[in-house]
């Protein structure tokens, strides 16, 4: 486990372990657009929570979202049967290699960061968004997610990114080295 401090004294934590294990206030699924599950983090989430958090995703595809959650944004719903109070879904950008999408990926971060805010959350979880079944290699998505979160303005006290296996722990560890370097 590591600690470092980001803006207005928001802790920023790496932990290796499983999301959907996380006593938070909200953890981040890297979800897809139609928020309907999936494989990875996703499938994990829905399986381990429950129906309720799929029952939600259902009504917000019937309100606000008729095409889909956009890539880049966030929504959050019930966290059901697990031990955290939301689910904030996110839509990770796939990897391409003839684009430069980066945007889009901090932008899930900042994102769920101001819904986060919105529902008065304090501790937050993400895992390494688009780093799975989307492609985006893990070093370069745990510098965009760490320099994205560093910055970010909000009232969020913890931000613990929550790493599944050694080697996404050790991709972040560097990054964060890396970052603190360059102050
Ligand atoms: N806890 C923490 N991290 C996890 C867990 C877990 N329980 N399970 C997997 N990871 P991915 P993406 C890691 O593929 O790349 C789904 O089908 C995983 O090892 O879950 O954004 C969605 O519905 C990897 O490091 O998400 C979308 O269609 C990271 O979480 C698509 O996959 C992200 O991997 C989204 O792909």
């Amino acid at each position: 486990m590591r600690h470092v401090e980001g803006r207005d004294h928001m802790e920023i934590t790496l932990v290796q372990g499983d999301i959907t294990e996380q006593h938070v206030d909200a953890i981040v699924n890297a979800a897809n657009s139609s928020l309907m599950g999936g494989g990875g983090v996703d499938g994990a989430i829905h399986r381990r929570g429950g129906p309720e958090i799929l029952e939600e995703c259902r009504a917000l595809r019937a309100s606000r979202y008729g095409k889909g959650l956009p890539t880049g944004q966030a929504v959050a719903t019930t966290a059901g049967r697990l031990p955290a109070r939301w689910v904030i879904h996110t839509v990770g950008p796939v990897h391409a290699k003839s684009e430069d999408r980066s945007h889009l990926l901090a932008s899930c971060y900042a994102e769920s960061l101001k819904v986060a805010d919105s529902l008065g959350a304090e501790t937050v979880a993400f895992p390494a968004v688009s780093a799975g079944i989307y492609g985006w290699p893990m070093d370069d998505a745990a510098r965009i997610a760490l320099s994205t979160v560093r910055e970010a303005s909000t009232g969020v006290a913890e931000v613990r990114f929550v790493l599944f296996g050694a080697d996404a722990y050790a991709a972040f560890e560097e990054a964060l080295g890396r970052l603190g370097r360059e102050d």
